[in-house]
């Protein structure tokens, strides 16, 4: 169990940044060995231990593990020299300098629900360790500054466990009586506990071969389940082009003879990336084209690489303390993103990117959980692995290389793996290394990763047309977030440019500047609240200001008038500019229309945004990737989040009379692109093959909305044709959404061909959890208690209670609270199951301060409730907890 509480126990303690002290006692090797057994695993561990600090007081982390005996230097340990904390730690008083401490425990694999430390799953045995999962396994200095060198020893049943493997490299194997067997493992290269792994049990291997710059050569392997070993190709593909890739792009090589990954259907997230050893959810590692969407295989590049390249950020340089998560996660995000840009069509992985985070971080910015990059505090850790944490985190090393250049940037990379090889370091450290490496004085950049909340950039202009001048006024405030009620302003580097009245570039001079060479694209930097930039030598028309080119900063912009956005959205070079106009101008007539919705007007589709999708489809193929997402409307719940109090039954209303609507007008234009992006030859999944099949579903979605057009015959021959599941899902969103009589029985025949295909059939639940027929609620309680649902697997809860609760707005918050009620339900069964999983899935219920009053009020009726739970986990107290909080 993870630390439960009752509710006689105290509030659990919060730990703070600023009480960081380094370990007492450094351990210098780990030296483990594993009898396994699904319910009595006994670990014996030698540690080889050294006092650095003053104290001779040696305290180890656990949790859930039951001490067998004790020794020190040989010498059995007894009480009072050896204490059990309540926390379930170890104490040992009276340590000496330097000594070898060993433990024996006894684990129950079986019993481990929570999927933190060694559990079992489909009878197979697997770990995670980050962030405290180690002192579930045995007792240890359970930090990420305490590194050590590993060697495992294995031992299990032959029949059963065939496949013996833990980080670094293969050091022998045997056989055992009783049909027993062993291997060993060791890891050369020093490391937290957080990066421990094993894996054993009935897997098999898909090989290849990787050979570095420098002539080593990597056996590679992608355990899975007997029968998936065709499902490997592209995780495979994706892992040998991220190896080369941190070549070429950052020198940097692999470090060990294998590089091995176990695929495990029982995970909390993605994936981990152990020392030579990366464990990863199923989700990320099997596609075959009849089962996996694109977003899938783009899923699946994208974790695999972002694993490997935290071999380097994240493996050999680490964190000091997990305050630094971003260190090593916004980091590796940064890179895997500069992957994908470099894999497929750089714009639009761009403004998907960009799309994600405003839809997950710049809520969470707003909301009760807002926090800094860099944490000040938590109470328990594994709530702050946010996107707030990854993707801003990401967009933050993303802005130090824009401002010190891309050279500058790779130097400072040297520099900081030079310097900090097999360290546990902090975010200082990272950016001083970019300062010294590009000379610049990044101490106000900072403040990025200090300040909460998403800076609003405004912006002013006036032109003279009689000198040519143009001033561009810019400004910028940060909202008040709990604890931070007071913000300073952040350095902004804003890449823009200007257009003439055509829509030509023109010659960005500033004022001062000399008149040869003006660029037509430049960064500025918004340092001060408030600054003007003046443009000289400027023609008659007033230029339009095409701003945040390539989002070039993490915050929300505004100011500008409804035609100079709906002019970039149809002219700017720039594909990000394009694409954000375009939203920008929906989301101001959603916001209109459900305002006049209120007043008792029947929305109808705003001519200017009729023009800009007219405009997109006009050049839809000659770029379909990028087409299909211009011609997506602002989410539900992000024009929701431009509200001071939100209405989501009129936004859904607003959006889907404009998405009838859009069908309707544009009829034979979208049945002509469902018609012509057909594509008849084999499954393939380049960019060009993608962004054709996006564009031809979206198409048939609108199509569909439309009444009297042919989308749902459409959508059912689609459905039936079963090409591909990109092509499947599709069909089947769109009848799933209707009132269709072949609904029910594509649902059924769906279910019936892949009801023992876990992955796929986690996509037929979250469809029908985020489906917009009015029904939709009475059918996920009922999905919830259908056989094939099940508590104990988080990628089934993702896909039906998160699905639910974060990606159906209309129905989540329901008048009758019925919504509410359901996830709180969920939370309060999950959370002695999985509470990591559990407190992840609060989340929704702490958006009330957006609701009315009526739906506030449930809201929060619901979070007091599962409060109220005896024995509730620390990480679920403190979600719920704060989610309640005024402030
Ligand atoms: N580092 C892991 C995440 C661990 C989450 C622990 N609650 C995966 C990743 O970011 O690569
Ligand atoms: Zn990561």
């Amino acid at each position: 169990m993870n630390a439960p509480l009752d509710s006689s126990a105290a509030t659990p303690a919060a730990i703070h940044r600023q009480d960081y002290r380094p370990p007492a006692f450094l351990v210098e090797s780990v030296d483990l060995h594993f009898s396994l057994h699904p319910t009595a695993t006994r670990v014996r561990a030698k540690l080889a231990l050294r006092r650095q600090g003053e104290s001779r007081v040696l305290e180890l982390d656990g949790e859930a593990v039951t001490l067998i005996e004790a020794s020190l230097d040989g010498t059995r340990l007894a009480a009072p020299r050896l204490e059990m904390l309540p926390s379930g730690g170890l104490r040992i008083a009276d340590a000496p300098d330097s000594f070898v401490l060993e433990t024996l425990v006894e684990i129950s694999p079986e019993a481990n629900t929570e999927l933190s430390g060694l559990y079992l799953s489909g009878g197979n045995y697997f770990t995670q360790c980050e962030a405290e999962g180690f002192r579930r396994i045995t007792f240890f200095p359970d930090r990420p500054d305490v590194m050590a060198r590993y060697s495992v020893t294995m031992e299990a049943d032959r029949a059963t466990c065939p496949v013996l493997l833990s980080n670094g490299n293969p050091a022998g194997s045997g056989e055992l009586p009783e049909g027993r067997h062993w291997a060993r493992w060791e890891d050369p290269h020093p490391k937290p506990s957080y990066l421990f792994a094993l894996v054993a049990g009935d897997l098999v291997a898909v090989r290849d071969r990787f050979t570095t710059r420098s002539g080593r050569d990597v056996a590679l392997a992608i355990y899975v389940r007997d029968g998936d070993q065709d499902a490997c190709g592209h995780a495979m593909a994706s892992l040998k082009a991220s190896m080369a890739w941190d070549e070429a792009e950052y020198g940097l090589e692999y470090d060990l003879d294998v590089f091995n990954i176990a695929a495990v259907s029982d995970f909390n997230m993605g994936a981990m990336e152990n020392k030579g050893l990366n464990i990863f959810n199923t989700k990320y590692i099997l596609a075959r084209p009849e089962t996996a969407t694109d977003a899938d295989y783009e899923g699946i590049e994208t974790v695999v690489s972002h694993e490997y390249f935290h071999n380097w950020t994240g493996n050999r340089v680490t964190c000091r303390d997990w305050f630094q998560l971003s260190l090593k996660e916004g980091l590796t995000v940064f890179r895997d993103q500069h992957f994908s840009e470099f894999m497929g069509s750089a714009a639009v992985k761009r403004l998907a990117n960009v799309r994600r985070l405003r839809a997950a971080q710049f809520p969470e910015d707003a909301g009760p959980m807002a926090h800094p990059v860099r944490p000040d505090s938590y109470v328990e850790i594994n709530n702050f692995y946010t996107a707030t944490v990854y993707q801003k985190g990401s967009e933050v090393v993303r802005m130090m290389r824009e401002l010190i250049g891309a050279a500058n940037f790779r130097k400072g990379m040297d520099l900081y793996i030079a310097r900090h090889d097999n360290q546990a370091v902090t975010i200082e450290d990272f950016v001083r290394a970019m300062q010294d490496a590009s000379g610049l004085d990044l101490s106000r950049f900072s403040r990025w990763y200090a300040q909460a909340g998403t800076p609003e950039l405004r912006v002013e202009d006036s032109f003279d047309p009689a000198t040519g001048r143009y001033v561009l006024t810019l400004s910028q405030t940060t909202p008040p977030t709990p604890g931070q009620p007071e913000k300073q302003p952040v350095p902004i580097p804003v890449a823009m440019g200007l257009l003439g009245p055509d829509g030509a570039p023109l010659p960005l001079r500033l004022a001062g500047e000399n008149a040869a060479e003006a660029p037509e694209e430049r960064v500025l930097l918004l340092e001060e609240a408030r600054q003007d930039f003046v443009f000289e030598g400027l023609g008659e028309g007033k230029p339009i200001p095409s701003l945040l080119r390539g989002f070039s900063a993490p915050v929300k912009l505004s100011g500008l008038p409804l035609e100079s956005l709906g002019f970039l959205a149809a002219r700017d070079s720039d594909p990000f500019v394009r694409w954000e106009s375009g939203q920008q101008y929906a989301t101001a007539e959603m916001l209109r229309l459900v305002a006049a919705h209120r007043a008792g007007e029947a929305p109808a589709l705003p001519e200017g945004l009729a023009n800009i999708i007219a405009a997109v489809l006009d050049h839809a193929e000659s770029d379909p990737a990028f087409a299909a997402e211009a011609l997506a409307l602002p989410s539900e719940d992000f024009v929701a989040g431009q509200m001071t109090v939100a209405d989501p039954e009129a936004i859904h209303i607003v959006r889907q009379a404009l998405r009838r609507e859009i069908g309707a007008r544009f009829a034979p234009r979208l049945a002509a692109l469902h018609d012509g992006l057909e594509n008849s030859g084999p499954y393939r999944i380049d960019g060009v093959s993608i962004g054709r099949r996006a564009l031809r579903n979206a198409a048939l979605s609108y199509l569909a909305q439309a009444p009297g057009t042919d989308g749902l015959p459409r959508a059912r021959a689609q459905f039936a044709a079963g090409a591909n599941m990109t092509d499947v899902l599709a069909a089947l969103r769109v009848l799933v959404d209707s009132t269709d009589p072949a609904r029910e029985e594509a649902l059924a025949a769906f279910h019936a061909r892949w009801r023992n295909d876990p992955l796929v059939l986690d996509k037929w639940f979250a469809l029908q959890a985020t489906s917009s027929r009015a029904d939709t609620l009475v059918a996920v309680q009922a999905l919830a208690l259908h056989p094939d649902f099940d508590l104990r697997n988080p990628n089934r809860v993702r896909a039906l209670v998160g699905a639910f609760a974060a990606g159906n707005p209309v129905h989540f918050h329901a008048a009758s609270g019925e919504g509410y009620r359901f996830l709180a339900e969920m939370v309060i069964a999950l959370d002695p199951v999985n509470s990591q999983v559990a407190a992840r899935m609060v989340g929704p219920l702490g958006d009330w301060k957006r609701q009315n009053e009526q739906r506030a009020g449930m809201m929060r009726a619901e979070l007091q409730r599962i409060l109220a739970r005896p024995n509730l986990s620390k990480g679920t107290f403190e979600k719920v907890s704060k989610s309640l909080a005024m402030d």
